[in-house]
């Protein structure tokens, strides 16, 4: 990989914000093209980062300092990438369900997910079945992703699927679901699409069911 990559690389791998974002500006000044930093550099580097969480090598302060140095290289690149015209791997609307002021793992699974290339839409907490169903007819994402830590809130995820089926938009949107007390067997029980355990896995399914 070209050394210029490779700092930014490390440095997103590392979670060093000042290495990300000097290692970003030294690479746009230098003609490397946004794309390449973006996939080569940083994507790849964020990948590695939840394949080191997923086998127990990083755990969430790791990955949350990893996201943030990728968040302040983005906001460099993201001009360089609208000049660009490099498309997104996809688009998401991610919220924490109705009822639900939890949003620390929902924001990691954000960043994740903006780490592997989506485009991410965040609602943020305490978002209603009907704003769901509003944001996904503004945005027309290809995942709408629910988060809840309650088991007092995680019906919600299922009156928010129920709200889909009644506007006619579920068949336009996977829903991905997730949070602590969330399990792949609830996930089946409500028809949710997809079910991830952490913010690595969310990011590798969705990539994964947009191929
Ligand atoms: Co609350 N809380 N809390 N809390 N809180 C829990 C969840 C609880 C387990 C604590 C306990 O009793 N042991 C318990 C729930 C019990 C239950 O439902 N059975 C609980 C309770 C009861 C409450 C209140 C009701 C307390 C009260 O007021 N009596 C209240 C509810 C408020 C409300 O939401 N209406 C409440 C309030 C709060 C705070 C506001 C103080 C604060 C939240 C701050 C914030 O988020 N901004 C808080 C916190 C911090 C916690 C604990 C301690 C930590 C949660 C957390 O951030 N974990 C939590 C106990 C615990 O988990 N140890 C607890 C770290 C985070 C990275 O993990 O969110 O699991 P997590 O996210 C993971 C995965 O779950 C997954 O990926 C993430 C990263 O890998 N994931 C997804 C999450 N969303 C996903 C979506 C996906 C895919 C994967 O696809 C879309």
């Amino acid at each position: 990989m070209d050394a210029r990559l490779q700092v930014i690389y490390d440095g997103v791998a590392n979670g060093e914000q000042k290495v990300v974002t000097d290692g970003v500006q030294a690479a746009l000044d230098a003609g490397i093209d946004a794309a390449t930093i973006l996939n080569d550099a940083m994507i790849a580097a964020m990948g590695y980062v939840g394949n080191q969480f997923e086998c127990g090598e990083y755990f969430v302060p790791e990955m949350l300092i990893s996201a943030r140095a990728m968040k302040s290289g983005l906001a460099l690149l993201r001009p360089a990438l609208i000049a660009a015209n490099v498309k997104s791997a996809g688009k998401v609307v991610v919220g924490t369900v109705q009822g639900d002021l939890h949003d620390i793992g929902k924001n990691l699974v954000a960043m994740m997910l903006e780490g592997a290339g989506f485009e991410v839409v965040d609602l943020g907490v305490d978002v209603s079945p009907q704003k769901f169903v509003d944001a996904i007819k503004e945005h027309q994402p290809n995942f709408v992703g629910l988060s809840a830590l309650l088991t007092t809130t995680m019906p919600k995820m299922k009156s928010t699927i129920d709200a889909l089926n009644a506007a006619g938009i579920r068949p336009n949107v996977k829903v991905m679901i997730g949070g602590a007390p969330v399990t792949q067997r609830y996930a089946t029980e409500i028809g949710a699409d997809i079910f991830s355990p952490d913010a690595a896995t969310a990011a590798r399914r969705a990539k994964e069911a947009m191929a």
